[in-house]
């Protein structure tokens, strides 16, 4: 049974992908801060494997202790799937909250680079393994206001890039799935709460469901090991760019 390691697996994108992986015959170690979320989830995945470790991705002690805890049964991790992350804020730089800023840098950036640090020695004992970042339209395509959260992806997408090369020798899969507007938690977060704001972001058009998002994931992760489906931007039929939306 192969073993898929997801970050931010309590919401969104993350649960949906552990839901659709759990289908294709993974066990699972799921992880986020919220315990009671990724406890429901095991149960909601009853028949599956699951390991929960509970952690920020921003403590990299934290972080590095979590993956070296895991029982044996997890510990040869052949999926990663780095997907833990938020916008915190949307504000022009000038009036920008340096707090909003280090979660996202500390968050996006950092702490992709923490969990893959912990997690990939065994993929390079193994010469086996495949890392798939949770990038966005955000990290090709500037719009106003998204300032660092479309740094934090752009350098989600670099990394991506440079990880796959330094990756090569040990035959360890890297890609990135970048998505347009996706319904999830993520506008509660950016908006810190405000129900109504974060509604009126996906009012107007169908955005895409973290389901068809982890559909395009379980078709990568169930590819020949030859095979690496290196990037996918995948945006609603509405969308045609990063702020152009078709709203009824
Ligand atoms: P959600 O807010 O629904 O989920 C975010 C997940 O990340 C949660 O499980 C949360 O878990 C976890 N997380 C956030 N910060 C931390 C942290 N510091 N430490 C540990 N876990 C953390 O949003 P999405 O599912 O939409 O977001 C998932 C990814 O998709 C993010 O990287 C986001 O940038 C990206 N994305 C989202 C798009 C969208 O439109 N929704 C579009 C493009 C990309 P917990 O709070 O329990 O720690
Ligand atoms: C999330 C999509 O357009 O809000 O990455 O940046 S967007």
């Amino acid at each position: 049974m192969q073993t898929a390691f997801i970050t931010g697996a309590s919401s969104g994108i993350g649960r949906a992908t552990a839901v659709a992986l759990a289908k294709s015959g993974f066990q699972l170690v799921l992880t986020g801060r919220r315990r009671e979320r990724l406890e429901e989830l095991a149960q909601e995945l009853s028949g599956t494997p699951v390991h929960i470790l509970t952690f920020d991705v921003r403590d990299r002690t934290a972080v590095e202790e979590a993956v070296a805890s895991l029982p044996t049964q997890f510990a040869a991790i052949d999926v990663l799937i780095n997907n833990a992350g938020n916008a915190h804020g949307l504000a022009p730089v000038q009036d920008g909250d340096p707090a909003d800023w280090d979660a996202m840098l500390d968050g996006n950036v950092k702490g992709l680079l923490y969990v893959s640090r912990a997690v990939l020695p065994a993929m390079t004992r193994r010469q086996v393994g495949h890392i798939i970042n949770i990038g966005s339209v955000a990290g090709s395509e500037a719009y106003a206001n998204g300032n660092v959260y479309c740094a934090s992806k752009a350098a989600v997408s670099m990394l991506t890039k440079t990880m796959r090369l330094d990756l090569l020798p040990h035959n360890i899969r890297v890609a990135e799935v970048n998505p347009g507007a996706v319904e999830t938690e993520f506008s509660n977060v950016r908006f810190k709460g405000d129900e109504a704001r974060a509604k009126q972001v996906y009012k107007g058009f169908e955005p895409l469901r973290p389901e068809d998002v982890a559909d395009v994931i379980q078709f990568m992760v169930t590819r020949p090991p030859h095979v690496n489906v290196a990037e996918v931007l995948l945006f609603p039929t509405a969308q045609g760019a990063a702020t152009t939306i078709h709203k009824q």
